[in-house]
């Protein structure tokens, strides 16, 4: 028996082939503040339901992998301090030792597969990072869409990657990278990188058919959908990177490494923004909930 832990409203809706969305939790853990991680958490469960769908947040509790919180779990998880990030090479020793811990998007990714679903909203995928030719730092999460089969809709990668080497990283390992109602790839924060994506779509119907096929032809992995921001919430790519810069010269000057990259970044951009960064982020992870609700629509109906 695996130990998965499906909640009651997941439990049914799988059951009876209605759409469901996977939604990670160290989104809520790691990368916004108290109370607003747990606002939108719910927020974003709430405009997945408004689309039709059911929202599946994912979480590790005592040794049990949850496939859907109750709005209590949620709390106790967006208030809980010092919990595990998981990531692919986390997760089977979190589960069998009993532990509790938050999901990134390649364990998120993981726990979605073993319960049957096929989409998942989250707000920016990790990725190369700068300086990952003498660090090595590439996150675990581009490796994981390259084998578990799940559409992964986010706002591109975050911009304090080296997007370049992200794109190529994905490439090569086969995973398809579309913009949606855009050519360019989305950075996060910014609508346009300044990349331009390997492929678009326009509607959810040929991402949900592209989804299809790549199970029908054998082909092991996902796909990254890239959403841009909403126009009215994004900070331009001129005014975040400075602050994006601070933020990584701050990171190096005081060793932040490993999996404290991303989570550290990530809070220093919220102070010197003044939490505009977070606003945006926030926008960013319900749009795309709506889109991934849709997509996950499409997917039910043949
Ligand atoms: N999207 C957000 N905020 C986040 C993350 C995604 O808007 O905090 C998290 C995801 O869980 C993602 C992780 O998997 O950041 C990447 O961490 P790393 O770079 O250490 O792989
Ligand atoms: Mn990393």
């Amino acid at each position: 028996m695996l130990p998965l832990i499906f909640s009651p409203e997941v439990d049914i809706a799988l059951k009876t082939g209605r759409a469901v969305v996977a939604l990670e939790s160290t989104i809520i853990t790691h990368g916004m503040p108290w109370p607003q991680n747990v606002e939108t958490a719910r927020a974003v469960e709430a405009a997945v339901r408004a689309e039709g769908a059911v929202p599946a947040t994912m979480a590790v509790m005592a040794g049990r992998i949850h496939i859907g919180l109750t709005d209590e779990q949620l709390e106790r998880l967006g208030q809980a301090k010092n919990v595990a990030k998981l990531s692919r090479a986390d997760l089977a020793a979190c589960v069998a030792t009993g532990g509790t811990g938050a999901t990134t998007v390649a364990a998120t990714m993981i726990c979605a597969r073993l319960a049957g679903i096929s989409v998942f909203a989250t707000g920016g995928i990790g990725g190369v990072h700068r300086g990952a030719e003498s660090s090595f730092d590439v996150s675990a999460d581009l490796s994981e869409l390259a084998q578990t089969a799940v559409t992964v809709v986010a706002a591109g990668a975050k911009a304090i990657l080296d997007l370049p080497k992200t794109l190529e990283y994905l490439e090569t390992a086969g995973v398809p990278v579309i913009a949606y109602g855009q050519d360019a790839f989305p950075a996060f924060w910014s609508r346009d990188s300044g990349l331009k994506a390997p492929l678009r779509m326009d509607t959810v119907e040929s991402i949900a058919a592209a989804h299809r096929m790549r199970g029908q032809l054998g082909l092991p992995g996902g796909q990254l959908v890239a959403n841009p921001i909403p126009p009215n919430a994004e900070i331009a790519r001129e005014e975040i990177l400075p602050v994006i810069e601070a933020a990584l010269a701050e990171a190096s000057v005081k060793r932040i490494a490993a999996k404290e990259v991303t989570p550290f970044l990530l809070g220093r951009i919220f102070d010197l923004t003044e939490g505009r960064s977070l606003a945006a982020n926030i926008a960013l992870v319900l749009n795309n909930a709506r889109l991934a609700g849709k997509i996950a629509k499409a997917l039910t109906t043949e």
